[in-house]
């Protein structure tokens, strides 16, 4: 039988905390489109903020990210966007020696279609996306209108006290280059 394939939008963030931070979310864009099967439709403001970590004293302790949204359409089923990612995520210098430290390059599936998706590889939506304001933010600057999933409104999360009391700055308002003049 012939496998049916959909093409379906997706979002992704990203955020990076060592090294050349918007040149290192600018080259894992291009990176991810290399191949032509990833096509970026929409891309939000780059923010900063101070390290979320487990322990309120991680955020002195490690640097500042910088985080991004994209919006893009792909062929790509989860599990291969989920590999296509770990991959740039590799040639961008990824170490995953702490979970929740410092990187150069993290890439996360934030929603993929309406899909709400739950394996040992992958969870999707995003399980932490709804409470944290860099994801919530810069996903709202393209996406205004989206309804998460569980029917939960993004324009809810974005007004909640959690979100609202993250500190959060706007560092870039797009991130140039990522097309690769
Ligand atoms: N990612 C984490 C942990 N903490 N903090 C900020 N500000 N931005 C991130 O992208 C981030 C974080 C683990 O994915
Ligand atoms: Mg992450
Ligand atoms: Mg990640």
């Amino acid at each position: 039988m012939k496998e049916m394939v959909r093409e379906v939008a997706a979002y992704l963030g990203l955020g990076s905390s060592l090294g050349d931070r918007l040149l290192n979310l600018q080259t894992a864009l291009q990176r991810l489109t290399k191949t032509g099967d990833i096509t970026i439709e929409e891309v939000s403001p780059v923010y900063e903020s101070p390290h979320l970590g487990r322990e309120p004293e991680d955020a002195e302790r490690y640097p500042p990210h910088l985080n991004a949204v994209v919006r893009i359409r792909t062929y790509l089923s989860p599990v291969v966007l989920l590999e296509r990612i770990q991959r740039v995520e590799a040639e961008g210098g990824r170490e995953r020696n702490i979970s929740w430290g410092p990187r150069t390059i993290d890439i996360d599936i934030l929603l993929y279609a309406n899909e709400r998706i739950k394996t040992e590889l992958l969870e999707v939506p995003h399980p932490e996306m709804s409470k944290r304001a860099f994801v919530v933010i810069p996903l709202w600057d393209i996406a205004a209108d989206l309804i998460l999933p569980d029917g939960r409104e993004l324009g809810q999360l974005v007004a909640s006290e959690c979100i609202q009391r993250q500190p959060l700055r706007r560092y870039a308002q797009t991130l140039v280059g990522w097309q690769g003049a």
